[in-house]
């Protein structure tokens, strides 16, 4: 036993920069904002928006809508590299969201909001994008997810396991490909229970299902009735 505390205490000293927002907030930073981390499988880094004060803080932002300015209608590339403004719209990119959740243990948080600002979260206490793959992106940056809990209702359990599709790159288990057909990319299955990357739509749309609000189950639907007017995912590597 002394010999794994012992490993445990030396793996920490050799972790001076942070791997994730969690090690930020760890470090006293308390200020929400733009900072570098350096995931184990990826150690060059890169610039991630921490959350530090949502729900005890610590959280790496993978993906922010909140007014509509950039398309998120878009390809395999530009969502396995990421795309947007780190401090405002974007998605992090399947590449990096897999090099810092691969080695496990991370959190999942989606928050919400509609056009009342009415809020609602969806949590996970499982959250990993290629964490089983020899090589991601052949194998489509799979998702696993696990262990709901919330305010928001699940829509994203029935996602677990899906390779990701984008308009351009169908893989998902309809006949159709349902990036294109619902205007978003996403671990789709047979279509979708939730659709975040879906187009940014003001209000009541008369469109089936390709806007963000896709998020079906629970407390969410009741809440809106119209177009949210953002979310946020982040995850977090919770303290074990
Ligand atoms: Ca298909």
């Amino acid at each position: 036993m002394a010999a794994v505390v012992t490993a445990t205490v030396t793996a920490l000293h050799l972790h001076q920069l942070p791997l994730d927002c969690s090690d930020v907030l760890a470090s006293g930073v308390s200020v929400d904002g733009v900072y570098s981390v350096f995931p184990t499988h990826d150690p060059e880094g890169f610039m991630v928006y921490c959350d530090l004060s949502t729900d005890g803080g610590g959280w790496t932002v993978i993906q922010r809508r909140e007014d509509g300015s950039m398309n998120f209608f878009r390809g395999w590339e530009a969502y396995r590299d990421g795309f947007g403004t780190t401090t405002g719209e974007h998605w992090l990119g399947l590449h990096r969201i897999y090099t810092l959740t691969r080695s496990g243990g991370y959190e999942l948080r989606i928050d919400m909001a509609d056009f009342d600002n009415a809020t609602a979260f969806a949590c996970y206490s499982d959250f990993s994008v290629g964490r089983d793959s020899v090589n991601p992106e052949e194998d489509g940056y799979p998702l696993t997810v696990d262990g709901y809990s919330g305010t928001a209702g699940d829509s994203l359990l029935k996602h677990s396991g899906m390779r990701f599709t984008t308009k351009d790159r169908d893989q998902d288990q309809s006949e159709n490909n349902c990036a294109a057909y619902y205007q978003g990319a996403w671990w789709y299955r047979n279509c979708h229970t939730s659709n975040l990357n879906g187009q940014y739509l003001r209000g009541g749309h008369a469109s089936y299902a390709d806007g963000v609000e896709c998020w079906y189950t629970g407390t969410y639907q009741h809440l809106t009735g119209t177009t949210p007017s953002g979310t946020q995912s982040s995850i977090l590597m919770p303290s074990l």
